[in-house]
């Protein structure tokens, strides 16, 4: 007879796995582990703020660009600053970089951790009630503690990252993550306030037939061996899935097995998407998962970043798909 809910069990909470896996962390004596249990509060803050977006006035445009020329939206600010706010408090965290802030933030404090963050990805998709996802790269300082911050600290290539993941806010929020050792991913239970392990040990499919590209870019993508991998995936009827929110087509992917492309195009001829606020962190991520990332031609975390709003093309997801493209 099957289980009543009441039988069954609430499931490894985030803070109970983090706790298990701290002996694989000797040096980290639990800070590192709050700065994981900080990440999850603002994750927590900003879902419940997206979840009443519609009921008060907090949807829209802030009249600003970022750094990357995107236009910031209320809720960009709003999850960027609750990010920021979480990670000074702990203590753990000397420095942020993030894709909502023109130059890194020096905490001023002993901590020898330092994050990058897309606080609120996908955020065009906001007013029209479609998911959209936070996206974070955790790396330890490189200068001294004590000392003051350089950029040298923040432009580190993507396989110095210690962990890296996302939070996707949909139908139901998860956060997923790597630290090296596999990726898991857990769903939030807002009854409880809780993210419980819903995903462990998540693998991508070596293979896929679903590939995530903007087909509107077809006419101004710049590389050929593009244009005849998008062609190939249509002769083969492969589905195409692009929702315009990569935590959430990058998500699908990992777990269905697929591509998501985003080529350099005449607009953005050395790629729109941030290596440092959204590349590095999917490319940890899909790499502990059995998956690949490149832009084409390397991968994404040998690529020494030059700034810290540096772009560079994307394909990342099942590893011969990614492969046949390179
Ligand atoms: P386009 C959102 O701005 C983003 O960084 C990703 O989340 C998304 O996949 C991509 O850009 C969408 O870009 O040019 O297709 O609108």
């Amino acid at each position: 007879m099957e289980k009543s809910r009441i039988d069954l069990p609430i499931g490894v909470t985030l803070d109970r796995f983090i706790k298990s896996k701290e002996s694989e962390y000797p040096s980290a004596v639990g800070a590192f582990s709050q700065l994981l249990r900080d990440i999850a509060l603002a994750a927590k803050v900003v879902n419940r703020e997206l979840n009443k977006a519609g009921l008060i006035d907090i949807m829209g445009n802030v009249g600003n660009y970022n750094a990357g020329g995107d236009e910031q939206k209320k809720l960009d600010i709003l999850a960027n600053t609750r990010f920021i706010r979480a990670l000074s408090k702990g203590g753990e965290v000397c420095g942020i970089i993030s894709e909502e802030s023109e130059s890194f933030v020096d905490l001023e404090n002993d901590g020898k951790y330092i994050v990058a963050l897309d606080p609120l990805d996908g955020s065009s998709n906001i007013d029209v009630n479609v998911s959209v996802g936070t996206i974070f790269s955790i790396y330890k300082r490189i200068t001294t503690i004590n000392t003051a911050l350089t950029e040298t600290d923040f432009l580190q290539k993507g396989k110095y990252q210690i962990a890296a993941g996302y939070i996707l806010y949909g139908p139901s929020s998860m956060l997923v993550f790597t630290t090296g050792n596999g990726v898991n991913g857990f769903t939030y239970e807002p009854s409880l306030g809780e993210f419980v392990l819903s995903n462990p040990n998540i693998y991508c499919n070596e293979e896929g037939n679903i590939y995530s590209i903007n087909e509107g870019l077809s006419n101004s993508i710049i590389d050929l061996k593009v244009k005849k991998y998008i062609q190939n995936c249509k002769d083969n009827e492969y589905t195409a899935r692009y929702i315009g929110s990569l935590v959430a087509d990058f998500h699908r992917n990992l777990l269905k097995g697929g591509i998501y492309l985003y080529p350099a195009t005449t607009k953005y001829p050395n790629g729109k998407l941030r290596l440092m606020f959204e590349s590095n962190a999917l490319a940890f991520v899909i790499e502990q998962a059995g998956g690949k990332a490149t832009n084409g031609e390397m991968d994404i975390l040998d690529i020494q970043p030059t700034t810290i709003h540096h772009t560079s093309p994307l394909y990342i997801g099942s590893k011969n798909m990614v492969n046949s493209l390179s």
